[in-house]
């Protein structure tokens, strides 16, 4: 069984980061290790949540899994709560590397034009830093133009701008960008992906849902990690996690009285699996 190791927080509440990656990766028939890098009582949209920090317990964790000789056949990163984070996951990334050891970021920060409570310019720089010790990266357009220090587009791009963009990325250190919320007309919305060592740019979109949710790309992030590692070439991983994602807000708003705070990507679970040809 392939083993993975997720390092993000754990929002106790309020579906995203680890709460949906262990679920979403172990239902691939993938062995998930965690490294919980912050403990919130809820992710950050909620008011008044509480925040504990465990950067100082991500040294010793590192160290013992060194003694154990622990390997992993892939590593990803998301939300991460200080630069001090950011410093430890390059530590991982190197330490825990081999040859079929895929490294991929997450730099979940922002989105719709804004950074999250808690994260600045500066951070969303540093983040971009981190994309060089990644084999994939997997920005949302927000996140995209802070990490390179542009101005957000908001809906006035066009495909030119998404293929430079992408370029950009890749420009960070980063052999393969995969931007997500990608949309060219008004009824799809997807992803696009650049490729640097093959020039290759890819896209695949499905139908655009009039909504928005919180979590969708830790839905979308985690699905297409476990994709990738059950060795699904890109463009299947990426219409695999793009599909999920929509049947998953599709599920959402099935039910009156939803929540607003995550998507409904466990009853989604059957569908994911028939897309990874798993059932
Ligand atoms: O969905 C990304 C995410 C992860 N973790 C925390 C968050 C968010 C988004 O707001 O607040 C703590």
């Amino acid at each position: 069984m392939k083993r993975v190791l997720s390092i993000q927080d754990i929002s106790c509440v309020g579906k995203c980061s680890l709460t949906v990656a262990l679920p979403i990766i172990s239902a691939a028939g993938i062995e998930t290790s965690i490294l919980p890098t912050t403990v919130l009582s809820t992710h950050t949209a909620f008011k008044g949540f509480t925040f504990r920090d465990l950067t100082d317990d991500v040294p010793p964790i590192i160290e013992h899994w060194k003694q154990e000789k622990i390997t992993f056949d892939g590593i990803s990163s998301g939300y991460l709560g200080s630069l001090r984070q950011i410093e430890l996951v390059e530590q991982i990334f190197d330490d825990f590397n081999g040859e079929n050891v895929l490294r991929f970021v997450d730099p979940a920060m922002g989105d719709n034009g804004k950074l999250y409570v808690g994260f600045d310019k500066d951070f969303a720089l540093r983040m971009g830093k981190l994309c060089s010790h990644a084999d994939i990266i997997d920005p949302n357009l927000t996140e995209a133009v802070f990490m390179l220090g542009m101005d957000y587009p908001g809906d006035n791009y066009d495909e030119k701008y998404i293929k430079e963009l992408l370029k950009r990325l890749c420009g960070l250190g980063t052999p393969l960008a995969v931007l997500t919320g990608v949309s060219f007309s008004e009824n799809e919305y997807g992803v696009a992906a650049y490729d640097a060592e093959k020039d290759a740019y890819i896209t695949y979109f499905a139908e655009h849902l009039p909504v928005s949710f919180h979590g969708t790309g830790d839905v979308f992030s985690s699905a297409l990690f476990a994709a990738l590692i059950a060795g699904q070439p890109l463009y299947d991983a990426l219409k695999t996690s793009v599909n999920y994602t929509v049947e998953s807000i599709k599920q959402t708003i099935s039910y009156p009285g939803h929540n607003w705070y995550g998507v409904d990507f466990e009853t989604a679970i059957p569908y994911f699996l028939k897309q990874l040809g798993k059932i």
